[in-house]
């Protein structure tokens, strides 16, 4: 498949849903050989740019804590230890048809991941379903965009991250971003940001924190974490009186607006600051702003998003935009910021509980119909609908739930709400099985661990943040031992006697995956390998051949069955968890530039690790002084699930009621001891942006004097 003498091979960045093009090179593209990445041009999204994470991306191939053999464990209490592939899979095959046997197929839980390729993500669906004929499956992008995904399809009929191709923000009179700092979370995408801002456009930044993004911004609102949805329907309250609304359209295009004016009027300007501490003129600018002109955007990333009403805060910066006529017009629109690698395929192709691929719904009889003929199945033999990600994490080991996980793609011991429960569930199963590149800390209590080959190492596709279905191209083998997430799948199948054709190929499973999602709303039927080549990406839904694809939809219509945007009205309640005398601080958890995710990549990469090395708590300095905390102290937060411990910085970029701290890290500096799992009840969304805390310093005389990450990783490998 691959000839190391080759040209350099054009591909993506394994991390975020910018999927930043660069070509990989090198004199000596063997497995664990060197790979030179150079930033492409010719993709519109980085134009040449990549930032810390892309530059150093290929040092990931060869970490030396890289998994090349299979791992195994004899009991729950034995340690993991390496074995062949055959006795791995055995194993698995023979826990599997055990445990299903006394307790049927929902024994079995698999758990996927927003980074998997689209044919991973497709095959691991269709794995569960057919393979394991196990309901139980869901997966990450559940903690990730699933508040955004259901709010749009509410209001549009169909989830698409952005609204159109990323260079037309570039052309923007304004741009309103909530709770996304895109300066650190994607740093190319910057640029499309300040195009605007050179040619007149302005940038207003919603964060509770000045972060490097909001520091660009020609305006910018600090709210109280969790008050967004009333931000957004003050904001609206304003529109009406000043008289912004574009009657015209929300006549032809929109239905349900009355119901929401009604509500908004509940929502003037003096409470609104009450409620969400941003001053009254900084709102009557915002809105001045985004009314001023023809293309206007109004953007959502995770913080305001990730929230027990992370659909309703949503659905009213959406509410918003129809107001002042955005979506469905070039140039203009509402837009939600995609997290992962795929995150956009990720949630189209069935790792989702609820949803068959092609954006289906499993519990809708005609899309059953079509994708159990695709699988050469019985309809009646597929399953319903299974646990969301948090709720299966929860029932785990229980005696109702599964007793038994396969998971690719994810580390919710770091990642995942209250995460000391998760890992009591994790513990409390018979058997876990997780296939991942290293052994990140859900895998060390795995019982099987299966080394799967990584982003260089492999093909398939990936559908980024505008909805562009790319190419992900193999520019090195995998390490001798190491397999495809593909390959593993397949070899399953074949144990379990799964019914249907089960390709390792990802050309094979690519071409299944246009046939199952024809139709449905996320349709790639027409979108092949050599198209995506040739248009450098193309857009869905793209239902045949001769269809040009889709980079703008909804310019003519809606996806809802009457072609209008709906209005749905939405009432402000405040977080899930309050703060009070107990915990009086409130605690928002996120990114920085130099770490991914769980970091389980990221904290194994040099530069990465010298750029960010340990977790932090932001602290105002006023609230420190308060509290007796100096920069630089080890400090004990607590919530209501647990404790977590990290080194203060003192910043007057973060609002005095409001401390942050961001979820890289493992061990005891994992931000997830403390984070509020109150899920939204249409996403089944956790509230990781709001919980409540309290603060204490770590005295010194009993502060170890070895740095906190050191005891962590201790701790971890214990
Ligand atoms: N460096 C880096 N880049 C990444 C990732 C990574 O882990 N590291 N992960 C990728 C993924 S999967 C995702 S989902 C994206 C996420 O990208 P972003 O959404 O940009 O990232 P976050 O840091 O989670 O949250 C953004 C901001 O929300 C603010 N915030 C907190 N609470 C609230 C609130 O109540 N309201 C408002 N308006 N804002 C609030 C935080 O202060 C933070 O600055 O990044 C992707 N890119
Ligand atoms: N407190 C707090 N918690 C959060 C968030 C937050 O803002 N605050 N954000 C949430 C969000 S938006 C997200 S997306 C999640 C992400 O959290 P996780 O799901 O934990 O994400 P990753 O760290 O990317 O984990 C991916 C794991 O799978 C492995 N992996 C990556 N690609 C592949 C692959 O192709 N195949 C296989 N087999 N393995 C692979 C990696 O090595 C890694 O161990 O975290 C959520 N958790
Ligand atoms: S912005 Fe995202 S895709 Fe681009 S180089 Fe950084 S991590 Fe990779
Ligand atoms: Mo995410």
């Amino acid at each position: 498949m691959t000839d190391t003498a080759a040209p350099d091979v054009r591909t993506h960045c394994p991390y975020c849903a910018l999927q930043c093009g660069m070509s990989l090179g090198g004199d000596d593209r063997g497995p664990g050989g060197p790979l030179r990445i150079t930033p492409r041009e010719d993709v519109r999204t980085n134009r040449g740019g990549l930032c810390q994470k892309g530059w150093t991306a290929a040092e990931m191939l060869t970490v030396p804590d890289r998994l090349t053999s299979p791992m195994m464990r004899a009991t729950r209490d034995a340690p993991l230890r390496p074995c062949t592939w055959d006795q791995a899979l055995d194993r698995i095959t023979s826990e599997v048809t055990r445990l299903q046997g006394a307790y049927g197929p929902d024994a079995i839980a698999v758990f996927g991941g927003g980074g998997l390729t689209n044919e991973k993500a497709y095959q691991l669906g269709k794995f569960a379903r057919v393979a394991l004929r196990t309901s139980q499956i869901d997966y990450n992008g559940r903690f990730c965009m699933s508040s955004a995904a259901a709010a749009t399809g509410r209001a549009f009929g169909m989830d698409r991250g952005l609204p159109g191709p990323i260079t037309d923000l570039g052309r923007a009179d304004a741009i309103l971003l909530a709770g996304g700092n895109v300066a650190e979370t994607m740093p190319p995408f910057m640029r499309h940001l300040t195009d605007a801002q050179e040619a007149g456009g302005a940038l207003i930044v919603v964060d509770p924190r000045r972060t490097p993004t909001a520091r660009q911004a020609n305006l910018h609102l600090q709210p109280t974490p969790g008050t967004d949805l009333a931000l957004a329907n003050g904001l609206l309250y304003l529109a009406i009186e000043e008289g912004l609304l574009d009657e015209a359209y929300l006549a032809a295009r929109t239905g349900g607006f009355e119901a929401v004016r009604t509500v908004v009027n509940g929502y003037w300007p003096d409470r609104v600051e009450r409620v969400t501490g941003v001053p009254v003129p900084h709102m009557r600018e915002a809105v001045r702003l985004l009314a001023r002109g023809e293309r206007s955007y109004i953007l959502t990333g995770r913080g305001a998003e990730q929230h027990a009403r992370g659909t309703d805060m949503v659905t009213a910066f959406i509410n918003l935009a129809l107001a002042l006529g955005l979506p469905g017009r070039p140039g203009s629109g509402y837009g939600c910021l995609t997290g992962q690698g795929n995150g956009q395929g990720g949630r189209e192709h069935g790792q989702k509980a609820d949803q068959l691929p092609g954006y289906r719904r499993i519990d809708d009889p005609a899309a059953r119909a079509h994708v159990a003929a695709v699988w050469g199945v019985h309809p009646d033999d597929l399953p319903g609908v299974g646990r969301s990600a948090y709720e299966l994490l929860e029932a785990l080991g229980t005696p109702e739930g599964p007793k038994a996980m396969l998971l690719f793609g994810s580390n919710p011991v770091v990642s995942a709400p209250r995460a000391s429960a998760v890992e009591e569930r994790l513990d409390a199963l018979d058997f876990l099985a997780v296939a991942d590149f290293v052994p990140s800390e859900t895998a060390r209590r795995a019982d099987v661990v299966l080394p799967a080959a990584q982003w260089a190492e492999e093909s398939g596709t990936m559908t980024n943040l505008e909805g562009r279905v790319q190419r992900r191209n193999r520019a090195v083998l995998p390490p001798e031992g190491v397999r495809t997430d593909l390959e593993i799948l397949a070899v399953l199948a074949d144990r379990l006697h799964a019914p249907g054709t089960w390709s390792d190929e990802p050309a094979e499973v690519f071409e299944e995956l246009r046939e199952a999602s024809a139709g449905g709303l996320a349709d790639y039927a027409g979108i092949s390998y050599r198209r995506i080549d040739a248009e450098g990406g193309v857009f869905w839904p793209c239902p045949s051949e001769d269809h040009p694809g889709t980079p703008r939809p909804f310019l003519e219509r809606f996806a809802t069955p009457d072609g209008r945007a709906r209005f749905t009205p939405v009432e402000h309640s405040g977080p899930a968890e309050d703060v009070d005398p107990e915990y009086p601080v409130y605690l928002t958890t996120g990114r920085v530039l130099a770490q991914y995710q769980s970091g389980a990549q990221t904290r194994r990469v040099g530069p990465l690790v010298e750029a960010a090395p340990e977790a932090f708590v932001e602290v105002h300095p006023d609230l420190a002084e308060r509290l007796g905390i100096a920069d630089g102290d080890g400090v004990r937060v607590a919530s209501r699930r647990g404790t977590a411990t990290v080194r203060a910085r003192l910043t007057d970029a973060i609002r005095h009621d409001t401390v942050f701290i961001p979820f890289h890290w493992g061990g005891e500096a994992r931000a997830n001891l403390l984070t509020n799992p109150a899920l939204d009840p249409m996403s089944r969304m956790p509230e990781f942006k709001v919980c409540a805390v309290r603060l204490e310093p770590v005295l010194p005389e009993s502060a170890p004097d070895v740095p906190i990450d050191a005891r962590i990783e201790e701790g971890a490998s214990a």
